[in-house]
């Protein structure tokens, strides 16, 4: 791993918040194992280790049900290590994948066998090479008629720029990590009503409500300047907000997340019952087993 990697917490706390019966963790990853799933060579940065058994451990531990495995850019667009935390998960994760245009029909189906529901755009420079916006939409086609969506990774600064891009994809969009506002502006500045009007006048955008620990400047454990932008999202666009640890938090410089602390941000974000019900079950649930359900 490099040099200044921050390892996922060995020890987290048991959250005083229960989540409700069936949560998601919509949003953590695998890593490697590197000796049976090497890392790709095109990556920007090379994490410890964080395999299958690791997570469905601290699953269970934090008190979720299932698990939302997103591809990280360390795995580039080889999803071995995604799809095999899949088939080992005995129905309990479903996948958001990474695909180059040279995906054959027939990997994308074997890939929707193995439950992955989704692919991932990377717009972060720090994460990803640039793809061009036409083999982006090109694979959005693609998926589209699997009943996938896309999820989209960028920066807020790089919103205007993205947005009309965005806004012609043809499935459900889920964004990342609310968009990564900066959370030391205002709540209802114009950076973040920029994103509000995003997702008000397209309802088939949807948006992750997490990530406080890297985005927040105030810092841990409370993490009080980003709890008003998820509050915002969650109270808002409550039927398109999904939630997640982010375990192993790839790339935290500043401090390693006691995960556990991290579930017990959920009440403040959500702070009804009926949205807890939302954020961690329905919504989840209808975005990844809408054949299930
Ligand atoms: C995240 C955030 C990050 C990393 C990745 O694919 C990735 O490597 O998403 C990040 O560095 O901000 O969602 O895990």
């Amino acid at each position: 791993m490099d040099p200044d990697w921050l390892p996922f917490h060995p020890h987290p706390s048991k959250p005083r918040f229960t989540p409700p019966a069936g949560a998601v963790d919509a949003h953590c990853h695998v890593f490697g194992p590197e000796e049976i799933f090497p890392y790709a060579p095109e990556r920007k940065y090379t994490p410890c280790d964080a395999p299958k058994e690791k997570l469905f451990a601290l699953r269970d531990f934090l008190g979720f049900e299932r698990n939302i495995i997103v591809q990280a850019s360390c795995h580039g667009n080889d999803n071995r290590a995604l799809v095999d935390a899949l088939l080992h998960s005995q129905g309990k994760a479903r996948g958001v994948a990474s695909v180059g245009h040279n995906v054959t029909d027939a990997e994308l189906l074997a890939m929707h066998a193995a439950g992955v529901r989704g692919t991932r755009f990377n717009f972060v420079r720090r994460l990803a090479d640039f793809t061009p916006r036409n083999v982006l939409a090109d694979i959005a086609a693609r998926i589209a008629p699997l009943g996938w969506h896309v999820v989209v990774y960028f920066e807020m600064q790089d919103l205007p720029e993205l947005w009309d891009f965005f806004t012609t994809i043809p499935t459900t969009v889920v964004v990342d990590h609310m968009g990564r506002p900066d959370v030391t502006k205002p709540v209802d500045g114009p950076e973040f009503a920029q994103f509000i009007k995003l997702l008000a006048e397209h309802e088939n955008i949807w948006a992750k409500a997490t990530c406080p620990e890297r985005l927040s400047k105030s810092g841990p454990p409370d993490y009080n300047d980003a709890a008003p932008f998820a509050k915002r999202l969650v109270d808002t666009f409550p039927d398109r907000v999904l939630w997640g640890t982010d375990w192993p938090h790839p790339n935290m410089k500043s401090h390693m997340p006691d995960d556990g602390k991290l579930v017990d941000f959920l009440p403040r974000i959500a702070t009804t019952a009926a949205l807890q019900q939302k954020l961690l079950v329905e919504n989840p649930m209808r975005l990844y087993w809408s054949d299930e359900t």
